[in-house]
């Protein structure tokens, strides 16, 4: 057979289409797997990171499927988003047009490589279908409290013109564009996902062992939980004529309560209400007004690298054990929305403390004492463990104990409580962009903030807009905006921000699991979610380790508990898939060391792209784009298919009767190699993922059939190899499949057999008085005396004339035999 993969591929490309071969079965009594990957944004031409991504998904979906499971391996769009609007104003193309287009393009792209998606539950997140959904969504979480508008600083970017979440900051710059953000003071909506803190916590637990350890540290991290005590810092009496009446006290957040003893100041963030009356009202110098405002303009981020800076604010606390007086100052390394953001100083045992008192002469008082003792003048901050010192009655006690016993007194005297904090921030989702879905609310004079009637749903994108990239087009709109209060009728304003695009990948993977038939009447359908959730492998890129994937398990949580579905976990198995690399580096446009996925399978085919990239690395690992590789993938192909010319009208009809025993050495060898094949496929499939050993196991086993001319052995190899390279090479498969055995699928499975196992002859050394002479092959169901035989018998020229004393066989390994004279 030559092998011509253009013609093979354009036909079972045609067949599957046509057959709509990869539609799940509406059979919920069958057994299921959900493999996804994750879904692609339509930036205009697939990549080789998405080529190995879908390669991936696309072996798991094609293996169970051989494997008789009913499953769900579905793809969609990821459309929203801002590079849509950046092409409008680059190319003067309509967001809509530009994003459908490269949809339309990308589609034919992935179909080219013969990935065995569902058709029919493809969708884009921007279709107003998914978008009605997803505003009822919205709308129920604000009736349940989850989402709320409230007005703070937040994350700007000038370029993209938008808030940034927190998580789309990277040291200090947007994610996307890389410039330096600022910080503005503007109202928003905000998703609660820090009333889920503890239980997205709580349930990383059960993903151990299936998900990537580093990804649920990196979560962990993100929701950075501490213990610690909670008090209050009341203003001296001096302090407080100086200030508002509004201002007594303030709530401080410690997780160190057992250095209590050791405050010699306090600090508040630039932010805090009390720095902003004092300086509203210009009640300091100008010159500490001016470091102050000065100080509120760097942003957070920024400031954590800066050196520690602040201004003494002329007003004291008062300790709540000593009742000493502890000034109050402003500092930059407050942070203002953590904790109350302010903070009780130790600088003997916390490093930023301690810093801050070094620049600003500030008392440093040892209250623990470390295994070297009490220090003089302490060069740097104790930060471990030890005795309490200087600590009143607490003196003497051990730091750990003490943290309990200083909580505890707190608590009984109730002026502070235990207290846990979260580092994870609610979730600001509001976006001031036009391609993006509109967050339900109208604003009215009279009501005040009303979220849309479900029946007005999905308040939709305006098309004829002008994309410039001043302001949000739906702002601008002349019409767009004006509207009817959905409670009392009068003309009202609607809402012109749109939902951060992380909310349409918060959901997608429950509206596949809905059966498209119910696609106009249900957002995410509890029956068919209760048969398909959880997904059973998700694959990704690690750069979603925390943003996506945290927002995923919130979502699908509240979800839950708005009762739509009742999974409560989205994904039970994760793989996350290494980079692709070319020279070294990242592919990239800018490096310009970007491979063309579409020439690869002009050049070569499908199938062998699709090998190649699961050969040459293991999934997880980085993977380096190697030309002579790929070669080298086409070439066992294409020896796989002309080798098939070895398979005969006998071999095909008698191969299922083969009697191992009578095989010659080689015929065993080829049947056996054939075999752990076999064997490796059933084990990266469902524990190791290491694809690459599958393929290199498959191409030993056709060395070995190679050098035997059995045509049974051919024709059974054949039909096993065909088996496993399915999820791989699946058009030439199909087509051997076809030619071969008449064969219309691959749902049937193949035993692993034992005999093939079955070892002919074990090898022993023979030693005689301790050295190795030669060695031997027995049989392995030899026994002692046959073993010893032949022993013996082989090793004469050793033992001949010599007195035979003592005679040891190791099973399995050796003989040894002792001999005197
Ligand atoms: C006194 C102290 C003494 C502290 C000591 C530490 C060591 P985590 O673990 O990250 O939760 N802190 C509290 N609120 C803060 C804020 N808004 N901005 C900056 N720092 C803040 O950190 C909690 C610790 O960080 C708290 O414990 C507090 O300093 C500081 F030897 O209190 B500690
Ligand atoms: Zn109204």
């Amino acid at each position: 057979m030559e092998y011509n993969p253009q013609e093979i591929e354009a036909k079972w490309q045609n067949y599957w289409n046509e057959n709509g071969s990869f539609e799940p079965q509406n059979d919920y009594k069958k057994d299921k797997k959900y493999i996804l990957s994750m879904f692609p944004y339509p930036s205009g031409r697939i990549h080789m990171g998405h080529v190995r991504n879908y390669c991936l998904g696309d072996a798991f979906a094609r293996y169970f499927r051989k494997a008789d499971f009913n499953v769900l391996h579905p793809i969609g769009w990821d459309s929203f988003g801002m590079p849509a609007e950046n092409a409008a104003i680059k190319h003067k193309l309509h967001p809509k047009k530009w994003t459908y287009e490269n949809i339309d393009y990308m589609r034919d792209e992935l179909k080219a490589l013969g990935l065995s998606f569902s058709a029919k539950r493809e969708f884009a997140t921007s279709d107003e279908l998914y978008t009605r959904w997803e505003q009822e969504f919205i709308i129920k979480m604000y009736e349940e409290g989850l989402l709320y508008r409230k007005s703070t600083t937040v994350n700007w970017c000038e370029p993209c013109h938008t808030v940034l979440a927190n998580e789309q900051v990277e040291e200090g710059c947007c994610w996307r564009c890389d410039t330096p953000v600022e910080q503005k003071e503007m109202p928003g909506y905000y998703v609660a996902i820090t009333k889920y803190a503890q239980e997205l916590l709580d349930d990383l637990k059960t993903l151990e062992g299936e998900w990537p350890s580093q990804v649920l540290t990196m979560q962990e991290n993100w929701i950075g939980r501490s213990e610690g005590l909670e008090f209050t810092f009341e203003l001296s009496k001096e302090s407080r004529y100086k200030l508002d009446k509004q201002f007594s006290s303030y709530k401080v957040f410690t997780t160190r309560p057992d250095t209590i003893y050791g405050i010699s100041y306090s600090a508040l963030a630039p932010e805090h209400p009390i720095v902003k009356y004092l300086v509203d009202n210009k009640l300091l110098d100008d010159d500490k007004l001016d470091a102050i405002k000065a100080m509120q303009k760097v942003s957070e981020r920024d400031r954590a690298t800066m050196p520690k800076e602040g201004v003494s604010l002329e007003i004291d606390v008062i300790h709540p054990l000593t009742g000493e007086r502890v000034p109050v100052w402003v500092a930059n390394f407050v942070l203002s929305s953590y904790g109350g953001g302010a903070v009780m100083a130790v600088p003997a045992h916390d490093i930023r403390d301690f810093e801050f008192a070094k620049e600003y002469n500030l008392p440093i008082k040892q209250v623990i004492e470390g295994p070297d003792g009490l220090f003089d003048k302490l060069t740097e901050a104790y930060t471990g463990e030890g005795k309490l010192v200087n600590s009143e009655g607490f003196s003497g006690l051990s730091n750990t104990k003490a943290k309990k016993s200083i909580i505890y007194h707190f608590e009984q005297n109730s002026f502070g409580t235990k207290q846990i904090n979260y580092k994870l921030r609610d979730w600001g989702v509001s976006r001031q962009r036009y391609w993006g879905a509109p967050i339900p609310f109208v604003h009215c004079d009279d009501c005040g903030l009303v979220p849309e009637k479900t029946e007005n749903l999905p308040i939709a994108l305006p098309e004829d807009v002008e994309i410039t990239g001043e302001g949000n087009p739906l702002d601008t709109h002349p019409t767009w905006k004006k509207c009817k209060c959905p409670k009392c009728g009068k003309e009202a304003t609607r809402e012109t921000d749109t939902l951060d695009t992380f909310v349409q990948s918060s959901w997608y993977f429950l509206r596949y699991a809905t059966n498209p038939q119910k696609w106009t009447k249900e957002g995410v359908s509890k029956s068919d979610s209760d048969y398909w959730m959880d997904v059973d492998q998700y694959i990704g890129g690690i750069e979603h380790a925390i943003l996506h994937l945290l927002y995923a398990r919130f979502f699908t949580k509240v979800l839950n508990d708005l009762g739509y579905t009742n999974s409560r976990e989205p994904f039970k198995k994760l793989l996350t898939q290494g980079m692709v690399l070319k020279d070294g580096a990242k592919m990239s446009k800018s490096k310009g060391n970007v491979v063309d996925p579409d020439l690869i399978v002009e050049k070569y085919g499908a199938d062998t792209a699709r090998l190649f990239i699961l050969f040459a690395a293991p999934p997880t690992k980085e993977l380096e784009w190697n030309d002579s590789a790929v070669d080298g993938a086409f070439r066992f192909i294409k020896k796989f298919a002309q080798r098939s010319e070895h398979i005969t009208q006998n071999g095909i009809e008698n191969f299922k009767n083969i009697d191992h025993s009578s095989l010659n050495k080689e015929e065993k060898e080829a049947r056996r190699k054939v075999y752990e094949a076999l064997e490796k496929s059933n084990d990266v499939f469902n524990k190791t993922y290491a694809f690459n050993t599958l393929i290199a196991a498959s191409m030993e086993a056709m060395n070995a059939l190679q050098v035997q001319d059995n045509e049974l052995v051919w024709a059974e190899g054949y039909y096993i190899l065909t088996n496993i390279l399915e999820p791989i090479i699946p058009h030439l498969s199909w087509e051997l499949a076809e030619k071969l055995f008449k064969r219309e699928n691959f749902n049937d499975k193949i035993e692993v057999k034992d005999e093939v196992f079955a070892l002919d002859s074990v090898t022993l050394a023979v030693t005689i008085n301790g050295k190795k002479r030669c060695e031997i092959e027995v049989s392995p169901s030899a026994s002692k005396e046959e073993i010893l035989a032949i022993a013996k018998e082989t090793s004469t020229k050793w033992i001949e004339g010599k007195e035979l004393i003592k005679e040891i066989v190791v099973p399995n390994k050796l003989v040894n035999l002792v001999v005197k004279g």
